[in-house]
């Protein structure tokens, strides 16, 4: 069954606003998006494409937390940065919003108000650890311990990063919170969870039997999610950072990301077109179509569209062309291991050169299978395929024709069985650089464009018109006619994988308005017409750039393996002084130490502080015995505010420090001081 469609909403995976953008993520999904609609709008179809940053969920709020900053302010940062890389690769969004914003909160915030309302959610109690001290539900990311499958200390609640298994936060021994280092404890909370297996009959029909199309590992995915048995899903969460569940009896709790996420691609069209969102989310002959990675791949397939078929007035998607992975040198990326190509830095690095990333990263995209991008594969195809075979020939014919012509096309004479033979080969790439288009299969319809101009490369060193011109001037105007029109049809068939070349071979043959359709025709550029004067579209990269890159990835594997696990958080913004000498930090002296009852972390101190006595609870009983303390000098902080724990009054703090293995340890003066003494 082949619908009609009228016209084609693109969305790219909203990335996190929690880090700057790689490589992995242009291969993986921007590029691609990209690629799909630039072609669309060449062809002078009806195209919108949707993108934006997710500002929600736990990992913005745990890099707020490394960083002493709010996460608002996390994700401004990194908004402005994505959005500028974007923009930098040539990455045409129609719109590129973020999910903080109004429009999307009210957005996300009545589409699960609709939902409710319509009795799409059930309603269950669970038990989540709590952490009593911070007094929060702890998100897994909020809980470590022992990794029950390889012994690692600091596994998160959710996944070790030592051995990769995922885990549940239950999972782990000996289990205590990021915030405090308090044991947590199990706790009921209520959630609401949007019943997936209610919806397990139409999405196995719709995707299983009506979408065999689709690539088949995304295919592959949704069947072995399907065949598994669907499940209930929360759909809100206990967290302070998100659109608020609105609800009455949810105070304290959000969306869950991956509820409001997808909302945005709506809340970002209807952003951007206040008044007629609905007919590109609402008309059956609107083809939705969402490009992502393979991660994201059962939240795009299963979990929005039973979103949107609850609502009931949404159409699904047509296709999720996802990606996998690319890794980099035969490693995954990683953010946090620093394992990447980070765009702002590629941009330092290749100034003007974002087409040839562009270029290497759809001859090399993950579309099958994971793909390695290494320095070595880029220089190779930068040299060989856009130096040696495309801006070659360009730039050949370019300066040909002013050579001999004064950069006017000049006319076809007789044509050769040869020059019949070659003009018939590239007026047939365009329906096959179509069809690969048209499947998603975007590094078989780059292959198709190099190879026009392979063919045009090849016309030239066969026929040889500086050699020709030596005995017949009107051979060497036809061999140049037909290289001309090779050239123009080169600037069609590579706008949407080389936007940056595409406009500069316009620019040297002089025409501004190129349509797809075009494409295949030998009458381009008229007899006569005027060119302007070109320079080389690509130059040749040097073995020692490419080792500087290579060295800096040395680097970063050494500085990784030096510090294997020596993870010291970023430093905080600075604070004035005025700031720092509002802190009345000071020597005690240990009176008393005992443990708080039903309370293993902690221990009560009483301390003499040169005034008189304080009491002061601290979360280190994992380390000390209490007896061996009672007589100690600790430093302290006198000043902080008052706060129960435990229904125990603390006043103040004690300083400790913790190292890398999140151990904590008492800091005391290196010299016995008086009691009371001032730090500073
Ligand atoms: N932010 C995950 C990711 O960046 C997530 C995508 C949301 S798409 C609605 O991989
Ligand atoms: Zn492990």
């Amino acid at each position: 069954m082949t619908k009609k469609f009228n016209r084609t909403l693109v969305t790219s995976a909203l990335p996190y606003a929690n880090g700057p953008v790689h490589i992995g993520h242009l291969a993986g999904v921007y590029v691609p998006a990209d690629i799909y609609v630039r072609y669309l709008r060449l062809k002078g179809e009806d195209v919108i494409h949707i993108g934006g940053s997710d500002e929600h969920g736990v990992p913005i709020t745990i890099r707020a937390k490394k960083e002493g900053v709010t996460p608002q302010d996390i994700v401004d940062k990194y908004h402005s940065l994505i959005k500028k890389s974007f923009e930098e690769f040539g990455i045409t969004f129609d719109i590129y919003s973020r999910t903080s914003s109004e429009i999307h909160k009210k957005t996300a915030s009545d589409f699960f108000l609709d939902l409710y309302n319509k009795g799409e959610f059930e309603e269950q109690t669970s038990e989540q650890y709590y952490d009593e001290e911070a007094q929060m539900f702890l998100a897994d990311r909020y809980i470590m311990g022992e990794c029950p499958h390889c012994g690692n200390p600091n596994a998160y609640g959710d996944q070790c990063e030592s051995c990769g298994t995922s885990l549940n936060p239950t999972d782990l021994k000996n289990p205590r919170s990021t915030i405090s280092g308090a044991t947590p404890i199990m706790k009921e909370t209520k959630h609401w969870y949007l019943p997936l297996d209610k919806h397990e009959g139409w999405l196995r029909q719709w995707i299983l039997e009506d979408h065999k199309e689709w690539k088949t590992n995304v295919y592959g995915q949704c069947k072995s999610w399907l065949d598994m048995g669907l499940h209930p899903r929360a759909v809100s969460r206990d967290l302070d950072w998100g659109v608020p569940v609105p609800l009455p009896e949810a105070k304290g709790k959000v969306l869950y990301v991956w509820f409001d996420a997808p909302i945005g691609y709506i809340s970002n069209t209807k952003e951007l077109l206040p008044d007629t969102w609905e007919k590109w989310w609402k008309s059956e002959d609107t083809k939705l179509v969402h490009f992502i990675g393979k991660d994201n791949i059962v939240f795009h397939c299963i979990v929005f569209p039973a979103m949107l078929k609850a609502e009931g007035s949404f159409i699904i998607p047509e296709n999720v062309p996802a990606n996998e992975f690319l890794n980099l040198e035969g490693d995954k990326i990683s953010t946090s291991r620093n394992w990447a190509v980070w765009l702002h830095e590629y941009l330092v690095d290749f100034p003007g050169q974002q087409d040839v990333l562009r270029y290497v990263l759809t001859a090399n995209a993950p579309e099958t299978k994971d793909n390695d991008f290494t320095w070595r594969d880029f220089q190779a195809r930068n040299n060989n395929e856009l130096v040696a075979i495309l801006g070659n020939f360009i730039n050949r014919a370019l300066v040909l024709t002013q050579k001999y012509f004064d950069n006017k096309v000049p006319q076809i004479h007789e044509l050769t069985d040869y020059d019949k033979e070659t003009l018939k080969e590239f007026t047939d790439v365009k329906a096959v650089v179509e069809s690969y288009l048209d499947a998603y299969r975007f590094r078989d319809a780059l292959k198709e464009a190099m190879n026009l101009a392979r063919i045009g490369n090849k016309y030239l060193a066969d026929t040889e018109p500086w050699k020709v011109a030596k005995t017949d001037m009107p051979r060497v105007e036809t061999i140049l006619n037909i290289a001309l029109q090779i050239t123009a049809n080169l600037a069609i068939a590579f706008e949407p994988f080389l936007p940056f070349s595409a406009a500069k071979i316009r620019t040297f043959v002089n025409m501004d308005n190129l349509s797809w359709n075009q494409l295949g025709r030998v009458d381009l550029l008229p007899v006569g017409h005027q060119l302007n004067s070109s320079e080389l579209l690509f130059a040749k990269i040097e073995d020692e750039t490419i080792e500087k890159q290579v060295q800096k990835l040395l680097d970063t594997k050494k500085a990784n393996e030096a510090s294997v696990e020596i993870k010291v958080a970023p430093q905080k913004p600075n604070v004035t002084f005025d700031d720092f000498a509002k802190l009345d930090l000071r020597v005690g002296k240990v009176l008393e130490c005992t443990k708080v009852p039903k309370a293993d972390k902690l221990l009560q101190f009483l301390i003499d502080d040169g005034m008189g006595k304080r009491t002061i609870i601290s979360g280190i009983a994992a380390w000390y015995k209490p007896e061996d303390l009672v007589g100690k000098q600790v430093c302290f902080i006198a000043n902080l505010e008052p706060r129960k724990l435990r229904g125990i009054e603390s006043q103040g703090m004690i300083l400790s420090v913790e190292d890398t293995e999140g151990n904590l340890s008492l800091i005391q003066p290196s010299k016995e001081v008086e009691p009371g003494c001032q730090i500073g």
